[in-house]
């Protein structure tokens, strides 16, 4: 949260197998299921093909995570695993449109080539890949299968030789080591559609597992960091970012009382699509010492805001209230 553009080797990895090897030489992306003439797209025939850059914050949907209480399973990121990175690549849309997707497919599973054993009670038996589904209207819309991150070739950590980048929508979706598209007449019930990153939507009488999609409204505090300490009675630029999947900041809040009363922070730079937007706030360190607490929240150019409690339904993922960061001052 330092730079509006996240440097490649401070962007957060996450992975669920190990990071597979892959020659670009050998490597292929194939198109298959429901188009009428399946593809298998060499490296140099996609860098080949018109490309787009595009600007994307990508974050976890377990982000936040060490902050819920009770402790809930999976990685206990703190605020980390967020970034913002410029994108190149190709469109899905473009890749599409030359396997001639048929009229049944719905959606479009977006496979990597990582795979192996889960350990979770509810599991398929043997190896399986990490593969995500998008429904059609996304697949053809913005989503970019990118080669390169901030004028780079993807590092393998971050998915070399191919990725998705899907906007707006939380991590899992943008499938790393991307080697198979398969369009499917069905909606996809794979074990990270369903089982793992879905959530229970608690406003139909029927409760129905749903896969988790688009970025929640969140504004995060960069400054102070959690446990900083800071001097007393000091002027102190608060600073951070906030992003949602769909639509636009329209202000940013600071709470120094636990959420009573706020504080208009100051928005930074322009509104950029997809991407997070910066803010400060010159605040000044309370005079005496001790323990405090300073809280932001975002509210879209709608005029809807980010809510003090989240969705329980949510589980150990989208960390989207009120997050508390606790700090010394001496
Ligand atoms: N093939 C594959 N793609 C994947 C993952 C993975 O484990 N395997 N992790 C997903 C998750 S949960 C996130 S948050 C992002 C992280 O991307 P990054 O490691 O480049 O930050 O990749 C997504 N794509
Ligand atoms: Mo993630």
């Amino acid at each position: 949260l330092q730079d509006w553009i996240t440097p490649n080797e401070k962007f957060y990895v996450r992975c669920h197998f190990p990071v597979p090897t892959i020659e670009a030489k050998t490597w292929r992306l194939r198109v298959e299921g429901e188009v009428e003439s399946p593809l298998a797209l060499t490296y140099d025939q996609l860098r080949e093909m018109p490309s787009r850059t595009i600007t994307a914050t990508v974050e976890c949907a377990g982000n936040g995570r060490s902050f819920l209480q009770p402790k809930v399973k999976g990685v206990a990121w703190d605020i980390g695993a967020v970034g913002n990175a410029e994108w190149t690549g190709v469109l899905l849309r473009d890749v599409l449109q030359r396997a001639r997707v048929k009229r049944p497919a719905i959606e479009a599973i977006l496979e990597g080539v990582d795979k192996g054993e889960l350990k979770e009670d509810r599991r398929p038996n043997g190896e399986i890949n990490f593969a995500r589904s998008l429904p059609l209207h996304k697949a053809t819309y913005d989503v970019l299968l990118a080669y390169a991150m901030n004028g780079e070739a993807l590092t393998a950590a971050h998915g070399f030789p191919l990725r998705a980048i899907v906007p707006g929508w939380f991590g899992m979706a943008s499938v790393k080591w991307l080697h198979r598209v398969v369009l499917t007449p069905n909606a996809f019930t794979g074990y990270y559609q369903t089982i793992d990153y879905a959530y229970w939507t608690g406003d139909a009488e029927l409760p129905e597992l749903k896969p988790i999609t688009a970025m929640q409204l969140k504004a995060q505090i960069a400054r102070p960091a959690p446990n900083e300490q800071l001097p007393a009675n000091t002027p102190y630029r608060v600073h951070g970012a906030a992003w949602v999947g769909a639509g636009e900041i329209g202000r940013v809040e600071i709470s120094a009382d636990e959420g009573i009363t706020w504080s208009l922070a100051k928005l930074l730079g322009n509104s950029v699509k997809n991407a997070w937007r910066f803010w400060e706030y010159q605040w000044k360190t309370p005079a005496q010492s001790g323990s405090y607490t300073l809280m932001a929240r975002a509210v879209d150019s709608h005029g809807r805001m980010q809510q003090r409690t989240r969705v329980p339904n949510h589980g150990p993922y989208i960390v989207d209230h009120w997050l508390p960061i606790e700090f010394t001052v001496r």
